[in-house]
C-alpha cells in the first residue's frame, strides 16, 4: 500500500563552517523550524563521539591520544559511513535530517594539515559513495572573529593558522565539486543567518525533485 506520507523523501540538508562558526546553533534552529512546521526532523552530528569510532576521534581531538594523519582520517570517514545506512533509510521514509559537518570537514580539515602525502584529492575519495547533500550550506566567518567565540582553543585544530588553511581549502574543494553551496555570512548575529537559511530551505520544501545522489 503506498503510503503518501512516506512518498516523498526528505531532504538532506548539511551544515558547514569552521569551528565556532555557528553549526551547531544553526543546526538547532533549523530544527525548530521543520519542527514548528510539523515536518518530521532528525538531527546527526559528525563526528559522532559515542560511537567506538567516535570514541577514538574524541581522544585524538582533545589531545589523550595520537593518531596518524591518514589514520585518523579514516576513523573521521568511518564514523560517517557507519551513519549512512540510517539516514539513507530515515530520508526514505520521508524524515528530513539535518547534519552538523560532513564529507567536506572531513576532507579539508586533514589536507590542511599540509602532509604532502594527504593532498586533497586523497582526503576526498573515501567520501565518495556517501549520500550527497540536497542543501549544503557554508557557513563563512573569518577565522579571528571565529576565535573571538567563546570555547575557542579547547580543541586540537583550533589555531589560526590551520582555521586560515581551512578556509581556503573548503573553497577550492567546492570549486572542484559539482554541487551547489549556499555561502552564508556567519559574522552576523544568530537570527540573521537563520533567517537566510529558512529562506532557501522553505524554497527546497516546494521542490520535488531533489534528493537520492550520492557524492562524486
Ligand atoms: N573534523 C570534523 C575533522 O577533522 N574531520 C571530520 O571528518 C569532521 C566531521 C571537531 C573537530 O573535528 C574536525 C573539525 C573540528 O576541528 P566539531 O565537534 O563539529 O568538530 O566541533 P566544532 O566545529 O569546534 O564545533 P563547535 O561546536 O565548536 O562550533 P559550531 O557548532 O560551529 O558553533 P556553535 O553553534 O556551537 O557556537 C559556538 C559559540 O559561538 C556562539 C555560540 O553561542 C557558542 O557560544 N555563537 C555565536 N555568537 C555570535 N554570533 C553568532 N552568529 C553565533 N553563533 C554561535
Ligand atoms: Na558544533
Amino acid at each position: 500500500f503506498p503510503d503518501s506520507a512516506a512518498s516523498k523523501r526528505g531532504l538532506l540538508i548539511v551544515i558547514e563552517g569552521l569551528d565556532r562558526s555557528g553549526k551547531s546553533s544553526q543546526c538547532q534552529r533549523l530544527f525548530d523550524f521543520f519542527r514548528l512546521q510539523g515536518q518530521r526532523i532528525r538531527y546527526a552530528k559528525f563526528p559522532d563521539r559515542t560511537t567506538p569510532t567516535g570514541k577514538m576521534i574524541d581522544s585524538y581531538l582533545t589531545g589523550q591520544a595520537q593518531q596518524d594523519d591518514h589514520s585518523i582520517h579514516l576513523l573521521f570517514s568511518a564514523n560517517r559511513w557507519e551513519a549512512i545506512n540510517s539516514i539513507r533509510s530515515d530520508l526514505i521514509r520521508g524524515m528530513n535530517v539535518i547534519v552538523d559537518r560532513y564529507s567536506f570537514s572531513g576532507a579539508v580539515y586533514s589536507a590542511a594539515k599540509d602532509n604532502p602525502d594527504l593532498p586533497l584529492p586523497w582526503a576526498w575519495n573515501p567520501e565518495i559513495g556517501l549520500l550527497k547533500p540536497d542543501l549544503l550550506f557554508f557557513l563563512d566567518i573569518s577565522s579571528t572573529d571565529a576565535a573571538k567565540r567563546d570555547g575557542y582553543g579547547a580543541e586540537r585544530y583550533e589555531m589560526e593558522g590551520m582555521q586560515t588553511r581551512v578556509r581556503t581549502l573548503f573553497k577550492d574543494l567546492f570549486a572542484r565539486l559539482d554541487i551547489t553551496v549556499y555561502q552564508v555570512d556567519a559574522g552576523r548575529t544568530i537570527d540573521q543567518v537563520a533567517v537566510d537559511i529558512q529562506a532557501v530551505v522553505h524554497t527546497a520544501m516546494q521542490n520535488p525533485q531533489l534528493g537520492s545522489s550520492d557524492l562524486e
